[in-house]
């Protein structure tokens, strides 16, 4: 290719070095990787001497001054925010206001009121810009084969009448996030972090905003941050009604997705293929709406509303319209 994008990944931590390198590395022939950039220098050399052996030429960058140099490069186009979830957002737009179009790690904020500010940051900013900057949330449930195969399904399963979402989760201390320092100072704990996955699968799947929630929380498990367990009445703008249950931690982990209609019943289960979690894999990715900033804000605003219904005893919430 002449002329590949020269793009920059903005971060060093565990996600980076076990999920960004190696896939980039399968598609190292699209771009150029041209700098890895973390807050500490420490952190950016480990991170780089790794990225080297796929990414021979890639440049060390840390702390301002690095970061400053990042977005002075104009030769750098894209960058990846891979950052602790309470500083993603801030970060984002910094890159963007520089003209680069950024894909962002979810969630795509740490609240509703942080996504609300950011999009109309985000609008002034395409409105003054012309090269009208991306900024995609890295959300791969929406692309998950699985996820795509059921959504075509759902004409044949009738109107919806009842939908289940039940995540029994398996946050313990054998997974690598469990001891991760921002995450465990992170408003909405796991329920925020790991839940958007979950929230952007049903709405994925049902094809259809979520209207208003009402929602118990609890904190049980005082090893994991609060809340580790919420129960959630929601409601469709349909009309239809669900539940979605989330507990962090679990002995028999377990999560399902199961939306009853009239002609018929569609199940989706995640499965655990040869000691690795996820869903049928297999056909091509495209890069389009799935992918925006706002798909990402409204996964967050549910699940605000939820830990705000909560926090108030399962006060009915209308959720936030993005
Ligand atoms: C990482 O640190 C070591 C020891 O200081 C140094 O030799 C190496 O060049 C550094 N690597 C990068 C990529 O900066
Ligand atoms: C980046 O650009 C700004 C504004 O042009 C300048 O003040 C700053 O010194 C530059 N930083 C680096 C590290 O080049
Ligand atoms: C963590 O959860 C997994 C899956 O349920 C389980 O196999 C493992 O034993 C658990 N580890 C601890 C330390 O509880
Ligand atoms: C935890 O988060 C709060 C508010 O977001 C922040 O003020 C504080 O410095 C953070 N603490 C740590 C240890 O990161
Ligand atoms: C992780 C954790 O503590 N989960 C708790 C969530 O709530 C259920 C029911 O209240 C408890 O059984 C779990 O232990």
């Amino acid at each position: 290719m002449e002329n590949p994008p020269q793009i920059a990944v903005l971060g060093g931590g565990i996600f980076v070095r076990t999920q960004y390198i190696p896939r980039l590395a399968e598609i190292s022939h699209l771009f150029v990787l041209k700098a890895i950039w973390s807050r500490s220098q420490e952190s950016a050399n480990i991170t780089v001497e790794l990225a080297r052996k796929n990414f021979p030429d890639v440049e060390c960058k840390w702390g301002e001054d690095g970061l400053d140099e990042i977005i002075n490069d104009s030769s750098i186009t894209g960058v990846a925010v891979v950052l602790a979830g309470q500083f993603q957002v801030e970060m984002s737009l910094r890159l963007l206001k520089a003209g680069k179009h950024v894909l962002q790690e979810k969630p795509a904020a740490a609240s509703i009121s942080e996504a609300e500010t950011a999009l109309s940051h985000y609008n002034s900013i395409c409105a003054s810009i012309p090269g009208q900057p991306i900024w995609a949330v890295a959300e791969n449930y929406r692309f998950e084969p699985a996820f795509v195969e059921c959504k075509k399904l759902m004409e044949e399963i009738g109107d919806m009448m009842s939908i289940q979402v039940i995540v029994e989760g398996s946050m313990n201390s054998s997974n690598p996030y469990f001891s991760s320092s921002w995450r465990r100072n992170f408003t909405g704990g796991f329920i925020l972090d790991m839940g958007v996955h979950f929230i952007a699968g049903l709405r994925m799947l049902v094809g259809c905003e979520i209207a208003s929630v009402s929602a118990i929380t609890s904190h049980v498990d005082t090893m994991l941050p609060p809340p580790d367990n919420i129960s959630s009445v929601f409601q469709l703008e349909n009309g239809c009604s669900g539940v979605f249950v989330m507990v962090v931690s679990t002995r028999a982990p377990k999560i399902f997705w199961r939306v009853v209609g009239l002609k018929g019943t569609l199940q989706l289960e995640r499965g655990n293929k040869e000691g690795s979690h996820g869903y049928q894999k297999g056909s091509s990715y495209e890069a389009e709406t799935r992918l925006s900033f706002v798909e990402g804000a409204r996964d967050v605003a549910i699940l605000d509303a939820m830990l705000e219904s909560g926090m108030r005893q399962g006060a009915l919430i209308q959720v936030k319209k993005f």
